[in-house]
């Protein structure tokens, strides 16, 4: 690599990241392994191409081959997600994509009514921190005292709040959405249905979870949580309305396209649509069921009580230290987690009184149900023996020898 010979320090920094990759076990619910081939496109020539505008009518010269790419990306992702309409596979990112449909829909200071922060909820579902919460007003809807999404409360705050745009999806939810219930409110009060999928993407391509396409006006989605693309970001909407979505992309939100993102999302895309990546999705799940069993074997309170997906949050809120300390011994034996808000929190988000666990990447590199069993136990080890040094140790070993019985795929 010439990195290596130019710019050494770069090529250090990448070079411990790739091995932090191998030998750590990454449990963050929102992160996996890309293939090779995805690895391939992003490292492309075409990087170099500006492609401003949709192919066919772009505003740059020499574009008839990004043209191909990014006519196959959107294809592909419009076979992959059945009853979708037209999609925008530019979007750098989900919360480009949220913005883009708020720009698309609404104008400033309409009302958005989404799931909230501390409950599960995403920053650009109307966070005072975001865009998405100075630009429009944003009121919330939380979950209930199990933990799933409370519908009857949504209905009242939307009968009370009359919101434009009501926005579904979640960082930190592990239950299925109703996007049926969603609709019949959305429509009983006149408001705009949005989902962004982020995290369930590669669970709804599979129909492994209700999908909102026919139910939603607009969806979103990351490419590269279960989707297992690259980082990036798309983004859905009905026939009818692709024509102002894709002017919010751009020039509305966006300058020039990632061309090799997008090719990299094309390639990302054909291997979705393959039999094996249905059969790596219901592991994904398997292994989610397998972990959270275990867990609340042990003792660990889950919110709701456990998970119809790919994540689940441990409640450490009577436990003796926090989400952030929770974080840091697990990192010690080499588990990756995030500290994560729970409902119902008292600690700032820095701290937290919980952690998201997910298995999308333990299952990339093939780890089974019974692994996953293994993976909850090392993980309530590592937080109750956390202050026994040897003990870490030994939790820290098994870690990494199971890291290095399943190689990550690149
Ligand atoms: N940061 C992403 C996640 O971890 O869920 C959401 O943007």
């Amino acid at each position: 690599m010439s990195i290596a010979k130019n710019d050494p320090v770069i090529a250090e920094a990448m070079e411990s990241e790739r091995v932090r990759q191998r030998e750590d076990l990454e449990l963050i619910a929102s992160e996996n392994y890309v293939s090779a081939d995805v690895l391939e496109a992003l490292g492309s020539v075409l990087t170099n191409k500006y492609a401003e505008g949709l192919p066919g009518k772009r505003y740059y010269g020499g574009c008839q081959f990004v043209d191909i790419v990014e006519d196959i990306a959107r294809s592909r992702a419009l076979t992959l997600f059945k009853g979708s309409e037209g999609v925008n596979v530019q979007p750098h990112s989900g919360a480009q994509a949220n913005a883009a449909v708020y720009l698309a829909a609404l104008k400033p200071g309409d009302t958005i009514l989404g799931l909230d922060l501390s409950n599960g909820g995403h920053l650009t579902h109307g966070s005072p921190a975001n865009s998405s919460g100075k630009l429009y007003k944003a009121v919330h809807y939380k979950v209930n005292e199990g933990g799933h999404i409370d519908l009857d409360s949504v209905r009242d705050i939307a009968r009370r709040e009359r919101p434009r745009l009501i926005m579904t999806g979640a960082s930190a939810y592990p239950r299925h959405w109703d996007w049926v219930a969603f609709r019949a409110i959305a429509d009983e009060v006149g408001a705009i249905l949005v989902a962004d999928i982020a995290h369930v993407a590669g669970l709804v391509a599979t129909d492994l979870h209700p999908t909102p396409f026919g139910l939603c006006d607009y969806v979103t989605t990351t490419t590269h949580k279960t989707l297992r693309g690259p980082r990036g970001g798309m983004a859905f909407a009905r026939a009818d309305l692709m024509k102002g979505l894709n002017s919010a992309v751009f020039p509305g939100t966006q300058g020039g396209p990632l061309m090799h993102v997008i090719a990299a999302k094309a390639v990302a895309f054909r291997e979705a649509l393959e039999p094996s990546f249905v059969d790596y999705q219901r592991q994904v799940l398997a292994n989610a069921q397998a972990m959270a069993t275990r867990l609340s074997e042990r003792g660990f309170r889950l919110v709701s009580g456990g998970t119809d997906n790919h994540l689940m949050l441990i409640d450490l809120s009577d436990a003796p230290y926090s989400g952030k300390d929770a974080e840091a011994a697990l990192g010690r034996v080499g588990i990756t987690v995030n500290k994560n808000t729970v409902p119902n929190e008292k600690r700032s988000p820095f701290v937290t009184s919980g952690i998201r666990v997910g298995t999308p990447a333990m299952t990339t590199r093939g780890l089974d149900a019974a692994e996953a069993r293994q993976v909850a136990d090392l993980i309530a080890d590592a937080l109750e023996l956390r202050d026994d040094t040897a003990r870490v140790e030994a939790v820290r070993a098994e870690v990494h020898a199971l890291c290095a019985r399943h190689p990550v795929p690149a």
